[in-house]
């Protein structure tokens, strides 16, 4: 099959415009230059020397089970051979962002879309669509932890039944993605720690959601995440905290309808906001937040 080529995505104020194509494609793996691999491994470098004391355990850990290393771009038919022997996933090659009912129904069959293009060296420090740095380093290795493997398909199966229910129940739903795949925290016994794609895959983010004093840390509560705001272009306002991969599960194992129905007649929170009801870990001096309405 012809391999295929980067789409040059037109660059806007908000960083692209989304390709939302659905494609399937093979991992061009001899087409790499020798400067993709460089820019994976100046990546993967820096975020692991980072990460150390930072990220939790069982990503650390899964990511040298995968044999991940900064010396080339990983193959996804070698990855997938453990994967498979792991947990089941398959990695599969994609152009970029997909609409939303197509990656919802991979993650409900096991199959994680990974972009199959890195960024370019002038993007190394950020790039505002997800490349393959983010998806192959930031979301595949806790798929080998068989908890966080069911919690990602059952997002996914609950994905394609809120798609049927209407673009009310996705937002919902997406919030949930976006607090804890993307950008959550974990509890541990020396303190917390990152599980977050969106968060390991970054350098500032990494440093900002534990160390920065400007956001809130609160403990995870389902429909106050799903009711919870945020902003795709700028480091989080509030990092939700969970005490483990068994809670995410036991969180996901209701049916959502009712839930659907109930956040319906509420109003949503903004993004920064801390209420009374909240476990709060820390209470952000909102220092530096871009002062105009959350989306
Ligand atoms: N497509 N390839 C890809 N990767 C994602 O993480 C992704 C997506 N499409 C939609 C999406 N994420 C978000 O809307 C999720 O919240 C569903
Ligand atoms: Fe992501």
């Amino acid at each position: 099959m012809n391999q295929p080529r980067r789409v040059e995505h037109q660059e806007t104020d908000k960083g692209y415009v989304p390709v939302y194509t659905t494609a399937v494609v093979e991992q061009p793996w001899a087409d790499y230059k020798a400067e993709d691999h460089a820019t994976w491994g100046a990546l993967y470098q820096r975020q692991r020397e980072l990460l150390v004391g930072r990220a939790c355990d069982e990503f650390l850990r899964a990511q040298d089970e995968m044999g991940m290393t900064p010396h080339a771009i990983p193959r996804f038919d070698q990855l997938n051979e453990v994967l498979g022997a792991a947990t089941g996933w398959t990695l599969v090659g994609v152009e970029g962002l997909l609409p939303e009912l197509e990656f919802f129904d991979h993650l409900a069959n096991r199959r994680f879309p990974v972009t199959w293009w890195i960024r370019r060296p002038d993007q190394i420090d950020y790039i505002a669509e997800p490349d393959l740095f983010h998806d192959l380093f930031g979301h595949v290795p806790l798929l080998m932890n068989p908890l966080f493997a069911d919690y990602m398909e059952a997002y996914g199966r609950g994905g394609v039944k809120a798609h049927g229910i209407g673009p009310e129940a996705l937002v919902n739903l997406t919030r949930l993605y976006w607090y804890t795949v993307e950008f959550g925290l974990i509890n541990t016994p020396e303190g917390l720690r990152i599980y977050g794609s969106g968060i390991v895959s970054s350098k500032g983010e990494s440093l900002y959601s534990l160390e920065s004093d400007a956001p809130n840390r609160i403990g995870f509560d389902l429909e106050r995440v799903m009711r919870t705001r945020y902003r795709i272009d700028t480091f989080q306002k509030t990092y939700f905290v969970i005490d483990s991969f068994a809670q995410l599960i036991a969180a996901t194992e209701p049916d959502f309808t009712p839930i659907y129905a109930r956040l319906a007649q509420r109003e949503a929170f903004a993004a920064g906001k801390v209420l009374e009801s909240d476990q709060v870990f820390t209470r952000g001096s909102g220092e530096g937040w871009a002062t105009d309405a959350d989306v």
